[in-house]
């Protein structure tokens, strides 16, 4: 009720008496933890629902059943598939088979036809491929639309199914933004679940449902700590903490993710003695190599390093007139001998600009940074590259790097932590955004270069694996994980088009509703709750960037903690986020021709439409234009009354959205329906102060009056 079991709470089926007959045994073949783990989730989801246990064994007896186990080393899930079907599920992938079996003897002695011979096995080439089929099922049993498949959570026949999955990215990662001493930067849920008071946390139960949420939607990779890297967490690779890290990994490991540390790059000399963090320097290259040994005794299975350099002032390999290939390639090598990986963010700008320099424009940076770096990367080295150019706003175009690297490896990064969308007291399910960037087309290499197929590595290097998607985490150690109990799909939603970028926002949705209000309603699965919920969720982008920072312009938070509008809050500041609103007009000129050239870093034709005025996108177009006020939009609208009307709709459609809660109540679980509740309200108070300083400050700078004639003070 607390909303802590999020999207696994398997709320018991009231329509099935029992345990239905075919999932009475699991039969689980090797010693495996992660198939351990399968078998305990499976057994644990089924008692849920229907409230019996079903038997684990290690041999198949005289029943139907439930088959876990790899292609190559259970005989009985091997001689389900035919090789042809097992060559075509990949390492991680799964494949899930209901079928019927004639089995007289065991019906006739059980007088009941309805339940004889009916087996279903769960099947991939490791065991994490078989921890992924069981949540499918379990999704399935509780009622989540699924690709092609129907709830059954009223049949307690076998589900006839027939479902092969691969997952698109062969990395699917999340990023802890969590300090030692308890503190998330960035978080919106409470403190750390990882750390507190400098120590690592004792409760390991809260990890191991960590990783259950997790694996439960294919997540395989977890960084840990901040990718600010402060004196205390520069330790992490020390002796003082290696043991703790190790208890760490071991929880995530029996759920088949892999841990990595963020580190800092200044190491050597904080930890090390040494006068330089040269990357070229020797001894610098040696001392990462003797840590990564010690590390690696200690964490064998370690996936590798997390490096933010240069970036907001922290250190990297420019202090020694060194590019980032020399700095990422020095800590490859040093970790190539164990497989570890080095991650190395391309979010590296000059913080403190002028921007005279009209070349400095911060959304130029990580091209220009990156681009002639181009292979020369090791093979152990994944590039980081954030979805848009800026900061994870509310709007913003996608980052022209993708497509731009051709022969190094990437990984694209998102943010579930609602750092600038409203931080997880407003709604905002950020599905819809990242669909549309995983759209986008880049032509990279003509039609169809899509960055969901540049990120999972398909365009440009179809063997490699070094290639996925990232996010920041949005979870803290609130009881329900998100602070507010609906940005847990935003949680769910990530992981779920980390492994297949072809699922819509609608389907997501829809999975994530039914899954965690799916029993409560009216009637068991109360399909008007569910629409209207999945409706709520849909509009929550799009209501949210519509009282905020107009037309792709991004920015007007407070300065800091980025809550709240402050029209003018970064405008006079070095950090490079300007709206240059004056009296005339608005917007920042990225044009080649009279701006920084942003605009031409984009492949042709998306080059060509950002150039001009007559074909920019309106929602983009103060990202890559100023206008004046009275610029007439594709919409026929000109750019001031779109303001105006935007943010007068906004406020009332954030209005709509507590008021369509409230016209639940009653359906929910009452403890469930306060929580958001109050959320609810807030966002529907602080949208009407979004949208009187914006409408404001607007007026008051041009002058224009509403056409509506609406209060604007
Ligand atoms: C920004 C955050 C800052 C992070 C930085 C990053 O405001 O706290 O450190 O990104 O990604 O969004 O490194």
């Amino acid at each position: 009720e607390s909303g802590y079991a999020a999207w696994l709470h398997y709320s018991r089926n009231s329509k099935v008496e029992k345990l239905p007959a075919w999932c009475r045994v699991i039969v689980v073949h090797g010693t495996d933890e992660v198939l351990q783990s399968a078998a305990s989730e499976l057994q644990h989801g089924l008692t849920s629902m229907f409230g019996q246990q079903p038997k684990i064994s290690a041999v198949p007896v005289n029943t139907p059943f439930i088959a876990l186990g790899t292609f190559p080393e259970h005989p009985l899930v091997a001689e389900r598939f035919s090789a042809k079907e097992q060559a075509e599920v990949s390492a991680e992938g799964y494949r899930i088979r209901g079928i019927e079996m004639p089995d007289p003897a065991y019906s006739a002695s059980h007088g009941n036809d309805d339940i004889k011979g009916q087996y279903v096995t769960i099947a991939g080439q490791t065991s994490k491929g078989v921890l992924y089929g069981v949540f499918h099922l379990l999704r399935y049993l509780q009622g989540g639309l699924d690709g092609k498949l129907k709830p059954t959570t009223e049949s307690v026949h076998v589900p006839i199914l027939d479902q092969l999955s691969n997952p698109a990215n062969s990395i699917r990662m999340i990023n802890h933004w969590d300090n030692m001493d308890g503190s998330i930067e960035r978080g919106y849920a409470g403190g750390s679940i990882f750390y507190d008071n400098n120590a690592f946390t004792t409760n390991m139960e809260r990890l191991r449902d960590y990783a259950r949420l997790l694996a439960s939607v294919g997540i395989q990779a977890l960084s840990i700590n901040n990718v600010n890297v402060h004196q205390v967490e520069t330790e992490l690779i020390t002796d003082k903490f290696l043991p703790d890290v190790a208890k760490v990994a071991a929880v995530f490991r029996a759920y088949g993710i892999q841990i990595y540390l963020s580190i800092n790059y200044a190491s050597p000399i904080q930890l090390g003695g040494l006068t330089t963090a040269d990357p070229l320097e020797p001894a610098v290259a040696e001392w990462w190599q003797t840590k990564a040994q010690e590390v690696y005794a200690a964490v064998p299975d370690l996936g590798g390093f997390v490096v933010k350099a240069d970036s907001e002032n922290r250190p990297g390999p420019f202090s020694y007139g060194r590019h980032h290939a020399d700095g990422a390639n020095m800590l490859a090598d040093a970790l190539q001998p164990y497989g570890g990986r080095v991650i190395w963010r391309c979010f590296v700008y000059n913080c403190k600009q002028d921007w005279r320099d009209r070349k400095t424009d911060r959304a130029r940076a990580a091209f220009d940074h990156f681009k002639p770096l181009d292979g020369l990367f090791r093979e152990n080295v994944i590039l980081q590259i954030k979805n848009g150019p800026m900061d994870f706003q509310v709007r913003e175009p996608v980052s022209p790097l993708f497509g731009a690297l051709e022969s190094t490896q990437i990984l694209l990064e998102f943010q579930i932590a609602q750092e600038y969308t409203g931080q997880q007291k407003h709604l905002c399910y950020l599905v819809p955004q990242w669909k549309e960037v995983l759209d986008f087309d880049t032509y990279a290499q003509g039609k169809g270069s899509t960055i969901k197929r540049i990120v999972s590595g398909a365009l440009h290097s179809p063997k490699h694996t070094n290639y996925g998607i990232v996010a920041v985490s949005n979870i803290g150690a609130d009881t329900n994980w998100t602070g507010h109990l609906l940005a847990q799909s935003n949680l769910y939603g990530y992981g779920r088009l980390a492994w297949d970028p072809d699922l819509s926002a609608d389907e997501i949705a829809d999975e994530w509703v039914r899954l965690t209000f799916g029993r409560q309603g009216n009637s068991d699965g109360g399909t008007d709750l569910i629409s209207t919920l999945k409706q709520m969720l849909l509009d929550s982008w799009n209501v949210y960037e519509s009282y905020t920072a107009p037309l792709g312009v991004g920015w007007m938070v407070s300065p800091d903690h980025h809550y709240g509008p402050d029209v003018d809050g970064y405008e006079y500041s070095m950090w490079g986020t300007y709206h240059f609103a004056d009296c005339w007009g608005i917007g920042v000129d990225r044009t080649t021709a009279t701006g920084t050239g942003y605009a031409g870093q984009y492949f042709s034709p998306n080059t060509d439409i950002y150039e001009s005025t007559d074909t920019c996108p309106d929602e983009l177009l103060l990202f890559f234009h100023h206008v004046p006020y009275t610029h007439l939009l594709h919409s026929g609208q000109t750019v001031i009354q779109h303001i105006y009307d935007t943010h007068f709709e906004g406020a009332e459609r954030a209005a709509h959205l507590r008021d369509t809660w409230v016209s639940l109540r009653g359906q929910l679980n009452a403890a469930m329906y306060e929580q958001v509740l109050e959320r609810l309200e807030h966002q529907a108070e602080h949208a009407k102060e979004w949208r009187d300083r914006i409408n404001t400050y607007f007026y008051r700078k041009s002058g224009i009056a509403d056409q509506k004639d609406r209060p604007i003070y």
